[in-house]
Formats: C-alpha cells, sequence, structure tokens
C-alpha cells in the first residue's frame, strides 16, 4: 500500500468527469488499497480516486467515529439514487482544497447504489456525515468541488489564493 500524493486546486484535473470501473482488476484493488492508506493518512473521512489523479469513478468512506473500530468503505461506480427534499448545512472541507472550509447545503438524507470490491451490488441509506461525504465524494467524479455551491466571490477568493501557491510554488 502506498500514500499517494494528493491533487491540489487548481490543478484542472479535479474537473475531470472520471470513467466508470469497467473490471475489478488487480490494479483496481491495488487503486483501493491506496486511497484507504492516503485517505487515512490525511486524515480524512473521504477520498475520490482523481484525487490521486486517476480519473476512475470509485470512492473510499470510513466515517467511523474511533481510530481502532476503522469501517472502511470501497464504493465503485456509486450513484445516488434517491435524495431527500430535506436539507442540512455542514461545514465542509476538502482534501484537495486544504485548510478552507465553508457551509454547504444538501440533502440531509439519500440512497447511493455501489458496487463493491466483491462485484456485489450494494444499495444503502444515509444521513448525517455519511450522506454528506457520499454526495461530496461523488460530486468529485463529476468534476464538481464543494466551492462550487458557494458564491462567486468567495469562489474566486479561494481560486484566486491557490492560483498564487501554485505560481509560488513553481517559481520556487
Ligand atoms: O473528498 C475529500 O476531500 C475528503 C473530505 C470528505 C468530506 C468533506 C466534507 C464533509 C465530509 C466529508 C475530507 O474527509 S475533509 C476532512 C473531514 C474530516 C472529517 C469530517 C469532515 C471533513
Ligand atoms: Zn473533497
Amino acid at each position: 500500500m502506498t500514500i499517494r500524493p494528493l491533487v491540489i486546486i487548481p490543478d484542472s484535473k479535479l474537473r475531470l468527469v472520471s470513467e466508470p470501473v469497467q473490471e475489478i482488476t488487480g490494479e483496481i484493488r491495488r487503486l483501493a488499497d491506496d486511497m484507504l492508506e492516503t485517505m487515512y493518512d490525511a486524515p480524512g473521512v473521504g477520498l475520490a480516486a482523481i484525487q490521486i489523479g486517476v480519473p476512475v469513478r470509485m470512492v473510499t468512506m470510513d466515517v467511523s467515529k474511533s481510530e481502532d473500530e476503522r469501517q472502511p468503505m470501497v464504493l465503485i461506480n456509486p450513484e445516488i439514487v434517491w435524495a431527500s427534499e430535506a436539507k442540512r448545512v455542514y461545514e465542509e472541507g476538502c482534501l484537495s482544497i486544504p485548510e478552507y472550509y465553508e457551509e454547504v447545503e444538501r440533502p440531509d438524507r439519500v440512497r447511493f447504489r455501489y458496487m463493491d470490491l466483491e462485484g456485489a451490488t450494494i444499495e444503502q441509506e444515509a444521513d448525517g456525515l455519511l450522506a454528506t461525504c457520499v454526495q461530496h465524494e461523488i460530486d468529485h467524479l463529476n468534476g464538481v468541488l464543494f466551492i462550487d455551491y458557494l458564491s462567486k466571490l468567495k469562489r474566486d477568493r479561494v481560486m484566486t489564493k491557490f492560483k498564487k501557491a501554485a505560481k509560488r510554488e513553481a517559481g520556487a
């Protein structure tokens, strides 16, 4: 297992629409392992494959409360099949937009369908942090970032900040 470097804005890779996983190969299994290790190291409760530069429709999540009872989830080709009318606001962050947090409103409950690493199709309902996280991760698979839900002013501010940082990095 390898901790992989995270893709950070303004990298345009984050705007790609990721491709469906066609077959669960050894390479996909190794990618899932690397994603989990990278996610736990960050630390985060979710990670989309594009965030380590691989444009395939796979996410990892673990919203368990304690370190010693990890409950890793690997979702292949996940999709939201139902979302509640009721909304919930959560202060979101993103491993690809470090140290930036803003409130985002999303459906409070969702039902989502995915394939697991054994090839089984699973459908489950979620609320709370899991609901927010799975929506955030599936957005990543469609090239959508949580800053897209903010005002243009806030979005432009954060993009300008990271573009300046990237320029300094390149010039260093
Ligand atoms: O996709 C990512 O960047 C991982 C996010 C997922 C996430 C964002 C907002 C709300 C829930 C999940 C990271 O896990 S951000 C770090 C974090 C850690 C604990 C709770 C919320 C966010
Ligand atoms: Zn994110």
